[in-house]
């Protein structure tokens, strides 16, 4: 950027009092989610400085008392006097919705778009927030509270560098919690320095016994992000595929590399956002990939006579790339608003990944080969669950309205209403059958461990009979003929064990979900239910505990362990169904907890670098990242 920032260029629009009546409006919502927003906000402002050429290093303080400091090393925020307002420019900054160079063209703000409200709006939602700025060889100082400056804008004395920090306290009024969650800020800051190559973010959490520290600083940017998602996996091409290119303002970067697994993982970024629902970009880069392969292998004579050509899923089978550009007015569209719009992006993605990919594929061909072999066994894979499909079909297995064989199936077809246990063996199976409510409550006993989908192509997971009782009972089909829609049950509800094999089974299935049946995820109407580990019982009383420490907090009510029958329970099948019944099955009395992906990124790597043999981290990984205890029967 050559043009030099005047405090004028500042546009004037709204006060704050609009931001405290409405932050959903403004950070989407008042729980964790919006207060991770506003150390978002403040980031995103110190990335614009590093993308505009002027900051190296950006630092993310978690002090102890739940207050956040973001520091940078960038040029600072403007201190002059704004020419109408007769403030200093950062004052108008902090207190003005939506100021900030941003509303004009020359002022190159690529960041934003869904967090790109200005740093006002943490202004407004914070009890404090001080600024302090290093800038014209001064240190500059304001505070604020509840959004309104203290004081004036107080000038510290000489110094030589330049920057800036934000240090704010989120609103207790307006936050219904300030307990950051430290993990998914890491992964946040984390994609951030990989997405902005040698740019240092590090963030520290003071709050526990021990400091938390992480610094990231990636060389490699986005090359490096694919290593790290293909990190455990078998790859085909050693160094991830890279380029690069900048037309009419549009930067665009891409990263890609083969593995010898199934899954497709591929993200697309536009300012550093991802864009989960694909747009323009993302569509540039498919029609390139399915073009250029198909391409090389007619004219390198790959096809053989099997084949004339390879499908979009079939050249995307066990690729991991990273799509990201960088430009000046993005357009956000679609349902959450993380859809790239902007058309003109289309061809220059589209050109750059077919000029480069063609390039790649005709200098390394020992690498050409062995990815265009494995496109051509998806494609293979992808002709033999077509046909077993077709024949399933025929004999009126998968579609129609075929039901499998062992689903014990409830009265009512309302799916809003309806509720389907998948539960671990056919004993508790059995319990389960007889304790149900069977006007609303389905029934699907699953034998032993279903196929683990990760480590499967697509004919084997639907020749599987589990796996294929699943899908005749959910209705929704699967694959291309997937449609949410039909869906027969709003609450699918995976009941297994609660040792380390029901742990096992559950993240199978949590897989399979994942992986083919993301949307219903997506949707909220996954859950896994959860049975109690003790039945308490001293004479006429009787109770349920469903951890130890509230086994621990039970004895302590009834004044110590003499005189208690404690039974804990090894399994499901332990259970009468009286019994399973009013713990995990009745909804006035049940809790279940519902699965979400918090974070796309970490769910797909971490599903497939623990989809192995260890059983720890896994159920770790459930137990902290994928699920959120709601009790949704209160
Ligand atoms: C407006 C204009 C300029 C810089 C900034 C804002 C700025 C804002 C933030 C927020 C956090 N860190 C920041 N660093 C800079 C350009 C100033 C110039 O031309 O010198």
């Amino acid at each position: 950027m050559t043009q030099e920032y005047t405090a004028k260029k500042i546009q004037v629009l709204k006060g704050l009092e609009a931001v405290r009546k409405r932050p959903a409006m403004y950070i989407g919502s008042t729980d964790i989610y919006g207060l991770h927003h506003l150390i978002y906000e403040v980031v995103d402002n110190s990335v614009d400085e590093a993308l505009a050429g002027h900051c190296t290093e950006i630092e993310v303080v978690i002090h102890t008392d739940g207050h956040v400091a973001v520091t940078d090393n960038g040029r600072g925020i403007p201190v002059d006097m704004h020419p109408t307002q007769h403030r200093p420019a950062v004052e108008v900054v902090m207190t003005t919705l939506h100021a900030g160079g941003k509303f004009d063209d020359t002022s190159y703000k690529v960041s934003g778009g869904l967090h790109g409200v200005g740093v006002s709006v943490v202004n407004g939602l914070s009890e404090w927030l001080e600024v302090d700025i290093w800038r014209d060889e001064h240190h500059w100082f304001q505070r604020y509270e509840n959004g309104d400056p203290v004081a004036d804008l107080e000038n510290k004395g000489p110094v030589d560098e330049t920057g800036t920090r934000v240090t704010f306290m989120p609103s207790p009024v307006i936050f219904e919690t300030l307990d950051y969650h430290f993990e998914t800020l890491v992964q946040r800051l984390r994609e951030l320095a990989f997405l902005n190559r040698g740019l240092k973010i590090s963030i520290v959490d003071q709050r526990g016994k021990h400091e938390k520290r992480h610094d990231f600083e990636f060389d490699g940017g986005i090359v490096e992000f694919v290593r790290y998602l293909n990190e455990n996996k078998k790859t085909l091409n050693d160094n991830p595929v890279y380029f690069k290119t900048e037309k009419d303002g549009i930067d665009v970067e891409v990263a890609m590399q083969f593995h010898d697994g199934f899954n497709e993982t591929v993200f697309a970024f536009a300012n550093n956002i991802n864009t989960i629902e694909g747009g323009t970009h993302l569509s540039g880069f498919k029609s390139a990939l399915t073009r250029t392969i198909n391409n090389y292998a007619q004219t390198a004579n790959l096809f053989k006579k099997e084949k004339v050509s390879l499908s979009g899923d079939d050249v995307r089978e066990g690729l991991t790339a990273i799509i990201s550009v960088k430009l000046p007015e993005p357009q956000f569209e679609g349902q959450t608003k993380m859809k790239l719009g902007n058309s003109d992006v289309k061809g220059v993605v589209e050109a750059i990944v077919g000029d480069g990919l063609k390039e790649f594929l005709e200098e390394n061909p020992s690498q050409a080969k062995l990815i265009i072999e494995k496109c051509l066994a998806a494609g293979r894979a992808r002709e033999a669950a077509r046909k077993a499909r077709d024949l399933a079909r025929r004999k009126t297995a998968l579609e129609s309205n075929s039901l499998p064989g062992k689903l014990a199936d409830c009265s009512n077809t309302n799916p809003d209403e309806c509720e389907i246990y998948l539960v671990e063996g056919d004993s508790a199976g059995g319990s389960a059958k007889q304790a149900r409510n069977r006007e609303f409550q389905a029934i699907l006993p699953l034998r032993g461990k279903i196929l683990n989908v990760e480590k499967a192509r697509v004919d084997r997971i639907f020749s599987n009979e589990e796996i294929k009782a699943i899908i005749m009972a959910l209705g929704t089909g699967v694959g291309t003929e997937f449609d949410a829609s039909k869906v027969r049950y709003k609450k699918i509800i995976l009941m297994t064990d609660a040792d380390v094999d029901g742990a096992h089974i559950r993240t199978l299935l949590l897989t399979l979900f994942y992986r083919k049946f993301k949307e219903l995820i997506e949707l909220g109407y996954v859950f896994i239910a959860q049975p109690p580990l003790y039945r308490l019982k001293k004479g006429k009383k009787e109770t349920y505990a469903y951890n130890d420490s509230e086994k621990d907090q039970i004895l302590t009510d009834w004044g110590g362990g003499d005189g208690v029958y404690i039974q804990r329970y090894k399994g499901l099948g332990e259970m009468n169904p009286e019994q399973l019944w009013e713990t995990t099955m009745e909804p006035d009395s049940r809790t279940i907890l519902q699965v979400v992906i918090e974070d796309v990124i970490e769910a797909d790597r971490i599903f497939t670098v623990l989809m192995g043999d260890e059983v720890e981290p896994r159920r770790e990984f459930i137990q902290e990242n994928a699920l959120k205890v709601k009790n949704l029967d209160i």
